[in-house]
């Protein structure tokens, strides 16, 4: 999978050379291009940013560095169909893990990074003209640009994408994966300060086992997100829960 990222902190992303997403572009699963905005803004002081038509407070990203920069990914792209382009926007869908694994599917994702106030709403025009666009926001509360929002995504959608993930069946027990969240974890030793392993996981009966996690499944997430508890319950309801 290609993945671009336009942005005007280009180090913010050295940390995808890391972990399991750095493994997996050392094994070309992942090809990673990250551009500098800055690059594409030919003045002497490489100037991105300018002050909004109609007034204003903040700053507004100019649109031909973007044009110039997303132009030559275009260009790049190794997708017959072109790529999704994703402009991160508190003013965007919600991602959920839903998103992540539609981006996993993806050949070629782009990310355009915003900063300051935003981007002159003409680069979103012409780019839906020319490819798939998204704008989307990773919750309801507001970062100062997109960067940390596209790492967030990456880290969803990158582990999801085939042979990153050395065990896939680690994807299936997870919270989010069967709309729960996930049931509590216990390593050896039995006890530590004090504080027990629950006695059913040290039964060695595999049924009992399932039964316990799938109900701390349900008290945590009825406890914690009733909002994922109603909607898993009513749909558990209409696709037969006989399974579960
Ligand atoms: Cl994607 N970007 C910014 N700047 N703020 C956000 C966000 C994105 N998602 C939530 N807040």
């Amino acid at each position: 999978m290609r993945i671009d990222i336009v942005t005007i902190f280009p180090q913010f992303f050295d940390i995808l050379d890391l972990s399991l997403l750095g493994k997996a572009r050392a094994q070309g699963i992942i090809d990673l291009h990250v551009h500098d905005l800055r690059d594409a803004a030919h003045d002497r002081h490489r100037t991105v940013d300018d002050t909004p038509y109609g007034g204003g407070a903040g700053m507004v990203m100019k649109p031909e560095p973007w044009g110039e920069t997303l132009d030559g990914i275009l260009t790049d792209s190794p997708a017959a169909d072109g790529p999704l382009i994703v402009f991160p926007s508190p003013a965007g869908d919600v991602f959920q893990q839903a998103r992540a694994h539609e981006f996993a599917a993806e050949e070629h994702i782009v990310f355009g990074c915003g900063r300051y106030e935003g981007i002159d709403q003409r680069v979103f025009d012409w780019a839906a003209s020319r490819a798939r666009v998204a704008l989307v926001s990773i919750g309801d509360y507001v970062l100062n640009g997109g960067e940390v929002a596209v790492m967030a995504m990456i880290e969803a959608f990158g582990r999801l994408i085939p042979g990153v993930v050395g065990n896939p069946a680690s994807l299936v027990e997870e919270s989010h994966s069967d709309g729960l969240l996930e049931y509590p974890s216990y390593t050896k030793p039995a006890t530590w300060r004090g504080l027990d392993v629950p006695d059913v996981l040290l039964s060695g009966h595999h049924g009992n086992v399932e039964k316990w996690r799938h109900e701390q499944q349900l008290e945590r997430t009825r406890q914690v997100r009733p909002d994922l508890y109603e909607a898993y319950t009513s749909g558990a309801d209409a696709e037969g829960s006989a399974e579960r």
